[in-house]
């Protein structure tokens, strides 16, 4: 539980102590930046040939590249309540995105469990720990873990641009209202001047580079303040919409054998590559970028799906995409800039997961937490690997649990330890063992030739659902085939 007394002290240490120190002494910014649906193959830097990220590379050549980094879960929902808390999906309850929990499925074999669709409002957040430490906390654009009672203003953020309940906006373009998925839907506060009109300057304007907009005008109304902006663009998640002169780009560009071929797809991924390049041109320009942590990721893997009969992306080699286990549903590109810490241009093949950046940014602006809080999380610090990309960390065992059904998936869980990974899906509770090192793309299934491993993680996966109480889908008695 949130204690007032302890953060009114602890906010009132957190303003003295703010207004005294110079910019050198003081925490660090954080800038958070989660992309919505980028999948693991889709910049340059992790080797994508029809889109161009030129920014997004040249962020990554002064920062840390991780090429094992995995979203907590493979849909949206999970990963960003997990990245909000620190804690797993499962533990939290929340595995499903939000329409879907208040629309429980009871056509298929099994019946998902009931899942929560809201994220408690007394979760602390990691936006309320630092609120708590003198920070400005900001949440721009995508929220999706709760409804109007459990907004960012609920989970310790003073400014919140453009949140909703749904998980995606109904059109890119100004004013950004219409219909879509068979709702009407809208993205509050951006639609109006600040007169309460519509603003005809904006025809034509684009939701990524909006909130940008918004971004940096925080930053710059706190430059002299630490800040916590968890932005979180609305982009790259359908409706799949660019700007009409990059869409011929790259139609023009588009060849066949290009593991990419969607190209209204390349222009929002470009759109989105200018808008990180814009935010790196403002802390270079406000001199804040050497007092300014960077984490730039995804929460889940690349959409691979159709949308307006066209297939949105590839995660190849990886396979499947959004909603799956398999490594194209939850690999991600990531991304970590902390200056004086990482070095510029280096890898890291560690595997991670959403539920470190908590703990590691707690850890960063040092903040003393009680142990119970840090018993709860479900990540660790990456400081040690953060500071040596080759640190030999102790290896654990990073879980996943999606009991729903999807395009690309039915009931599954699923495990990682060292180079070997597991998946028990929970219809029959057949189980795949692959070994990641030598078959990224998951294409032997190893558990004949290696039962005794295979028993081994489904050992430890059974074990750890028990221990975060995962809800576990029922048969479905009216279902027959
Ligand atoms: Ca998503």
């Amino acid at each position: 539980m949130k204690q007032p007394f302890y953060y009114l002290i602890i906010g009132l240490i957190g303003i003295f102590s703010a207004s005294a120190q110079t910019l050198n002494e003081r925490s660090p910014n954080i800038l958070v930046i989660t992309v919505d649906d980028l999948g693991w193959a889709d910049l340059g830097c992790y080797g994508a040939d029809l889109h161009e990220t030129p920014n997004i590379d040249a962020f990554a050549a002064t920062a840390q590249k991780f090429t094992n980094a995995y979203a907590a879960a493979a849909i949206c929902t999970p990963t960003r309540a997990a990245l909000l808390t620190g804690k797993s999906p499962a533990k939290l309850n929340m595995t499903i995105w939000r329409e879907a929990a208040i629309n429980n499925q009871f056509t298929r074999k099994l019946i998902p469990p009931d899942v929560s669709a809201n994220l408690p409002v007394n979760e602390v957040t990691i936006a309320d720990a630092l609120k708590a430490e003198g920070y400005v906390t900001a949440h721009l654009g995508k929220w999706h873990v709760g409804d109007g009672e459990h907004f960012p203003e609920t989970q310790g953020f003073d400014i919140n641009v453009g949140a909703t309940v749904w998980g995606a906006p109904p059109t890119f373009f100004y004013p950004y209202r219409g219909e879509i998925y068979r709702s009407y839907r809208f993205v509050p506060g951006l639609e109006r001047n600040v007169n309460g009109k519509y603003d005809l300057n904006r025809e034509g304007e684009y939701l990524t580079d909006r909130l940008t907009d918004e971004a940096i005008s925080i930053m710059e109304r706190f430059k002299e303040e630490p800040f916590f902006i968890n932005l979180s663009y609305y982009t790259v998640h359908t409706p799949i919409e660019g700007k009409k002169e990059l869409v011929e780009y790259y139609q023009k560009k588009l060849a066949s054998g290009m593991s990419h071929q969607n190209a209204i797809y390349a222009a929002m991924v470009h759109s989105l590559d200018e808008n990180i390049g814009r935010l790196m041109a403002k802390l270079d320009e406000l001199k804040l970028t050497d007092h300014t942590v960077v984490v730039f990721t995804s929460d889940n893997g690349g959409f691979i799906n159709e949308w307006d009969g066209q297939r949105v992306t590839d995660n190849a080699p990886l396979r499947s995409g959004k909603g799956a286990l398999y490594e194209g549903g939850i690999r991600v590109p990531t991304i970590i800039r902390w200056p004086d810490i990482t070095i510029p241009n280096t890898t890291s093949d560690y595997p991670i997961t959403t539920q470190d950046f908590y703990p590691t940014l707690l850890e960063m602006v040092n903040l003393k937490w009680d142990s119970s809080q840090v018993a709860a999380f479900d990540g660790i610090s990456l400081i040690p690997v953060l500071k040596d990309p080759q640190a030999e960390l102790k290896q654990r065992a990073l879980y996943w649990h999606y009991p729903h059904y999807y395009h690309t998936t039915k009931p599954v869980s699923a495990i990682r330890q060292g180079d070997w990974k597991l998946l028990e899906f929970l219809e029959d509770n057949h189980v795949e063992l692959y070994n990641l090192k030598e078959d990224v793309g998951e294409k032997n299934n190893m558990k004949k030739a290696n039962p005794e491993k295979a028993k081994e993680l489904l050992h430890l996966l059974t074990e750890w659902r028990q221990q975060v109480d995962a809800s576990m889908p029922r048969l479905n008695p009216e279902y027959s085939k």
